[in-house]
């Protein structure tokens, strides 16, 4: 985020001579399975490490692919169920290795989950849990408030937001409501994961053990009237430095009422998901949320948050705070049942939001989901969230069906962070499947494309890459994260969702890198120093663990 820190980037890594794409992780036994191609091929096969072949087929020509600028082909090896380690050949290229299997998503979803441990703040990540990716302890020092630097506050834990050290309230909501819903419609895949965390053994599953972490943090932000501050950041982005040697003074800084609607929001979902483990903690989580609420009554009106003069790091801002308010209704409405918070979702409901966003500076679709997962509200209501939904996914399938690679995003949406977008897109398939479960006999329609959008991350895409750390062969490896680069360790923490490809190229390392002609899929490189391509968040991350669940569910 800083131009100034990097004294040794590291190289680059070769890009791969690979013309074949796939999902390096591999595909579960009964899934869809496709190749991209970016040359004209008559023939393929699937063959074994050791050169056998086990499948043989015709790419079938899919046209002039604009987000990528390849004239693309497709080779469908969805018959092939038999388990195993393959590779696609077609002439002389062949593609990455990649695995046919029913629990081929349990290891990159494990380490998703993982990476919120290793983004812990305000505790040492021991040898024991975090192996060579161990640091001391950081960021315990008391935050002087911005507004009235005579007052500091201990406002310490959380996860670090992304490849730098803030900590940001309306990122951790949006991470967390991806988390607790994944939790909420994917339990069985959740309760079964071990990613070896500490506080275990417990009730509770690693992801409530971990989301549990980031909630305490997130209870610190709360200011004495109910309002919670935006942020709490230095005033400069640290050096590549590891979090214990981050020395930079923190300031917690103003409340925004984007802020403390999430906060509510997310604070009383959060006490539904914890009741039946812990009610003290619930409740807590209950009160606060109330008296995040009761504020937002008192101030109705939008209240943003710029950074201040001199100020660097995250903002964070938004336009309005109506999605915010709605979202914040909608889940103390169904975790109370109480009236009042009824009538003020019904007055945001019209308010001209995208009622099925999932992404941090719009978060409406949490609000729909609240209610209609709970199926709280009037008939009438509920029917139109669910139609919403179920368009947006439709609308959704008609681009994938457009792109070779079977991407939901139109050559105009890579702008910073795009995987959040192909990643909230999946989880909109999923969710538009989990709502007609009930109503339409028969398989779900939208699962294929959910399936679509975890290929494209890890791997079936024009840059090859597996976008997550350690999942494949060809993956990222230096994102643009500090304790990454510091830790002097070659093998990146692993589990880590890179933001991906970025037309507008917003850093200037990035930016010297390619010619302005660039199609926008081919803007990525595995660099860190390109922040703007390469670096990672808590809330790209989370959304992967979503789509993981769902798919493996
Ligand atoms: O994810 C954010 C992206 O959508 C914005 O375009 C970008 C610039 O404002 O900021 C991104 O968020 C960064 C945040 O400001 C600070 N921590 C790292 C985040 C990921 O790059
Ligand atoms: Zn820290």
């Amino acid at each position: 985020m800083n131009d100034d820190e990097l004294d040794n980037p590291r190289p680059e890594r070769l890009e791969a001579a690979n013309r074949v794409f796939v999902n390096q992780a591999g595909y579960r036994t009964e899934d869809e399975k496709f190749a991209v191609f970016t040359f004209p091929a008559s023939f393929f096969t699937v063959v074994d490490e050791n050169g056998r072949t086990f499948f043989s087929g015709v790419p079938v020509p899919t046209g002039f692919d604009e987000a990528s600028g390849e004239k693309l082909c497709r080779a469908d090896f969805t018959e092939l169920t038999l388990p195993g380690k393959y590779r696609i050949q077609a002439g002389a290229d062949c593609s990455m290795y990649f695995t046919i299997g029913e629990n081929v998503y349990q290891p990159c979803f494990d380490s998703c989950m993982k990476a919120f441990y290793f983004q812990r703040c305000g505790c040492e990540l021991t040898e024991r849990y975090a192996g060579m990716w161990k640091h001391g302890k950081c960021h315990c020092d008391s935050a002087i408030l911005w507004e009235n630097q005579k007052i500091s506050l201990d406002v310490s834990g959380g996860w670090h937001d992304a490849g730098d050290y803030g900590r940001y309230v309306t990122a951790a909501a949006t991470a967390l409501a991806h988390l607790f819903y994944g939790y909420k419609m994917f339990p069985e895949v959740f309760i079964m994961q071990d990613i070896d965390i500490p506080g275990k053994p417990s009730d509770m599953s690693d992801v409530l053990i971990e989301c549990r972490y980031e909630l305490e943090w997130l209870m610190k932000m709360q200011r004495f009237d109910g309002a919670v501050w935006h942020k709490v950041t230095s005033m400069k982005h640290a050096g590549f430095v590891m979090p214990e040697d981050d020395r930079e003074k923190l300031y917690v800084m103003p409340v925004s009422s984007n802020a403390t609607a999430d906060f509510a929001a997310v604070t009383a979902l959060a006490s539904t998901v914890y009741r039946k483990f812990d009610s003290r903690f619930a409740d807590m989580l209950m009160k606060c949320s109330e008296a995040a609420y009761g504020w937002l009554e008192k101030y109705p009106h939008f209240i943003g948050f710029k950074n201040p003069k001199g100020c660097g790091t995250g903002e964070y801002g938004e336009k309005d705070d109506r999605d915010n308010r709605f979202w914040a209704a909608a889940e103390l409405f169904c975790a109370t049942g109480e009236e009042k918070y009824y009538s003020s979702m019904l007055e945001f409901l019209n308010d001209g939001f995208q009622r099925t966003a999932l992404g941090f500076a719009s978060v409406g679709g949490f609000g729909s989901l609240a209610l209609l997962l709970n199926g709280k509200g009037s008939a009438a209501i509920l029917n139109r969230l669910h139609n919403e939904f179920i368009a947006r996914a439709e609308q959704l399938k008609e681009i994938c069906d457009k792109s070779g690679w079977g991407l939901s995003l139109t050559p105009d949406q890579f702008y910073w962070g795009s995987n959040m977008t192909v990643l909230t897109n999946g989880m909109t398939f999923l969710i538009a499947d989990h709502l007609e479960k009930h109503s339409i006999d028969g398989k779900p329609r939208f699962r294929k494309y959910a399936a679509m959008q975890l290929n494209y991350l890890l791997g079936t895409n024009v840059t090859g890459y597996s976008f997550v750390t350690g999942t494949g062969d060809f993956c990222v490896n230096y994102p643009h994260h500090r304790p990454a680069f510091a830790d002097g360790v070659e093998e990146c923490i692993p589990g880590l969702v890179s933001g991906g490809p970025n037309k507008h190229l917003e850093d200037r390392y990035a930016a010297a890198l390619f010619p302005e002609e660039t199609p926008p899929m081919k803007c990525f490189s595995d660099n860190t120093e390109c922040y703007s391509l390469n670096e990672t968040a808590i809330y790209w991350n989370s959304p992967a663990v979503f789509l993981l669940a769902g798919l493996m569910s």
